[in-house]
């Protein structure tokens, strides 16, 4: 029998390629990663001396900060189910379903999934399908007749994708074709563009995101965004050496948010973020406070660092740095941050259907950060929901204040966000997000001896143990929010006849997948790791009967498991 790479392995390889492509692409971005590499030292450093016996290597933390998540725009139905099939080689499938045609003034043309992986994820790629219909007819006719003459996947690409569907996966030499397919065509920036008279009427009436997408001839990546262990370290960095703060504020910004970094950092932010480091090992680590003087000396340790010549990325061309992070307040570790450096303004040749050529720019592309936090359940998702919307009402309000006074903007956003707990056992005993639970060796040996079911009381008694389950996904208001700020445009209102409905059923049918709802996914792992939890204890017959089949039918339609698996004793 023929063994094929490892799927795995495969997207690891993709996203490091397009990673290189995109550094090749965007000197700013390369540049970005170095930005996030110094901050990300400095955290892990502190860490070590917070919690003695904690390290990171150099190539561990390569390792934690090589997760990436991509965005591509594309405009036919055909080529999107040719994205799809193309992910699926690197074991990566559609989860959930975003529509922002229907988000308000924020709307934009588009429907979308993610590819990634259903179990512990590290690269995902937001995909979004314009909707022609959005636009009045003549519009429509315009973009779709474009559209209809480009090919942007190769035949041999698509013979290599067809070949892994029929073998069940790709040869190592195969994988490598159509991984340089991927940043030699699919997804590489060209600077070439057509229709220049498209272009800007698209622009003028406001639709710079279906310019985007409607003009070129390539999937090119709008953005290729790494993961950051501090969001407020790096963002300050940033601007420091965009040339936005000086280095007098960045100190001091530096010393604020590292100071209440390490009085929040605690072992569930630990594993959180290090899933290289064992369980056993983070509770094994003491916790000591920092020594005098640590957090100064780290904070003149990074303008130091950040004033070498290979960090003056004010040389470089950029538009600054978006004014205030998306996603919840710095103080409430649920869903996930993002931020950004502005889209980019990049020199395009346009050439015309009558053949002249017309040098242009094009501001699309820009520099994301995120880091990632607690998968909330349905009520945390509400609650959320609710603090956002409050949040961003406040915002409409006082646009300037993130940029004119950032530090009464950020007490005030995070007095919004308030009704969250703000640790991980309270976020659980709330109820607002998922974790994976497992029992303790103590737990164990008392199995058959232990008075409860409830399961924030196992843990308060050490014999069960708990891991929160990492946010995997994206926020559509954030990234509407990405697209606003980025595009220096807020939102779009459909100028067709009627405003057409998009649905789930309707990507599916596109993609020719069924799209995996997260939500079950989350749901499922929480529960199965319950049922085992007690079963591991002794009290599978003391929990009761509608909790149990509540359980069993969670891990009974959570996509992660084996449908075919045997089904946990009832
Ligand atoms: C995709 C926006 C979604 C995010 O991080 O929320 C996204 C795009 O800009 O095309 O990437
Ligand atoms: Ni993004």
């Amino acid at each position: 029998m023929t063994v094929y790479a490892d799927k795995i392995a495969l997207q690891n390889r993709l996203f490091a390629e397009l990673s290189s492509m995109f550094g090749r692409e965007v000197p700013l971005y390369d540049k970005s990663l170095l930005v996030n590499e110094v901050t990300n030292r400095t955290v892990c450093d502190l860490l070590a001396e917070m919690f003695p016996g904690f390290s990171v290597s150099d190539a561990e933390l390569e390792k934690t900060s090589s997760e990436r998540h991509g965005a591509i725009r594309i405009g036919r139905r055909d080529e999107y189910r040719w994205v799809a099939r193309f992910f699926a080689c690197f074991g990566m499938e559609p989860h959930n379903y975003y529509d922002t045609t229907d988000i308000g003034p924020k709307s934009q043309p588009i429907i979308a999934t993610a590819f990634r992986s259903t179990t512990g994820p590290e690269h995902r790629i937001f995909t979004s399908l314009l909707q022609t219909d959005y636009f009045d007819d003549e519009t429509q006719a315009r973009i779709e007749q474009l559209l209809s003459t480009r090919q942007v996947f190769p035949d041999d690409a698509k013979r290599l994708i067809e070949r892994s569907e029929a073998q069940g996966g790709l040869s190592e030499d195969d994988a490598t074709q159509l991984i340089a397919h991927a940043t030699d065509r699919i997804f590489k920036w060209t600077g070439r563009a057509r229709d220049h008279k498209l272009y800007t009427d698209l622009c003028e009436t406001g639709f710079k995101l279906a310019a985007d997408i409607a003009c070129f001839k390539s999937h090119h990546l709008n953005h290729l965004t790494p993961n950051t262990l501090c969001m407020d370290l790096y963002t300050a960095a940033m601007r420091h050496c965009l040339g936005e703060i000086d280095f007098q504020a960045f100190r001091e910004r530096a010393v604020t948010v590292l100071n209440r970094f390490t009085q929040n950092a605690d072992r569930d932010y630990l594993r959180l973020s290090f899933k290289h480091v064992s369980n056993g090992a983070i509770d094994s680590y003491e916790h000591q406070p920092l020594s005098a003087g640590a957090i100064e000396e780290a904070a003149d340790a990074l303008v130091d660092r950040l004033s070498k010549s290979d960090l003056e990325l004010w040389k470089l061309n950029h538009a600054g740095f978006k004014d205030s992070t998306e996603g919840p307040a710095w103080d409430t570790p649920v869903l996930l941050r993002q931020d950004a450096y502005k889209a980019l303004t990049e020199p395009v040749t346009f050439t015309n259907p009558d053949g002249t050529i017309v040098e242009s720019v094009h501001t699309a592309r820009f520099g994301e950060i995120e880091q990632r936090f607690y998968a909330t359940t349905p009520e945390g998702r509400t609650l959320y929901d609710r603090c956002l919307g409050e949040a961003e009402a406040a915002k409409a309000d006082h646009p300037q204040l993130a940029k004119t006074d950032p530090e009464a903007w950020e007490a005030e956003y995070s007095s919004y966000f308030a009704d969250f707990p703000k640790t991980l056992p309270e976020l659980l005993r709330s109820g607002l997000v998922y974790a994976s639970y497992s029992p303790t060796d103590a737990g164990k040996a008392a199995a058959g001896n232990i008075g409860t079911t409830d399961i924030h009381e196992l843990v308060e008694r050490g014999y069960a143990t708990y891991e929160g389950l990492r946010y995997e996904d994206f926020l559509p208001v954030s990234a509407a929010g990405i697209f606003a700020s980025n595009l220096n445009q807020y939102g779009t209102k459909s100028t067709a006849k009627t405003k057409p409905t998009y649905s789930r059923a309707m990507l599916e049918d596109i993609i020719g997948r069924p799209i995996i709802d997260t939500d079950a996914v989350y749901r499922g792992l929480w529960a199965k790791s319950l049922l085992d939890t007690y079963e591991a204890l002794g009290l599978t017959d003391r929990v009761d009967d509608a909790m149990r089949s509540d359980l069993q039918t969670a891990i009974d339609h959570c996509p992660a498991f084996d449908r075919g698996a045997p089904a946990l004793r009832a």
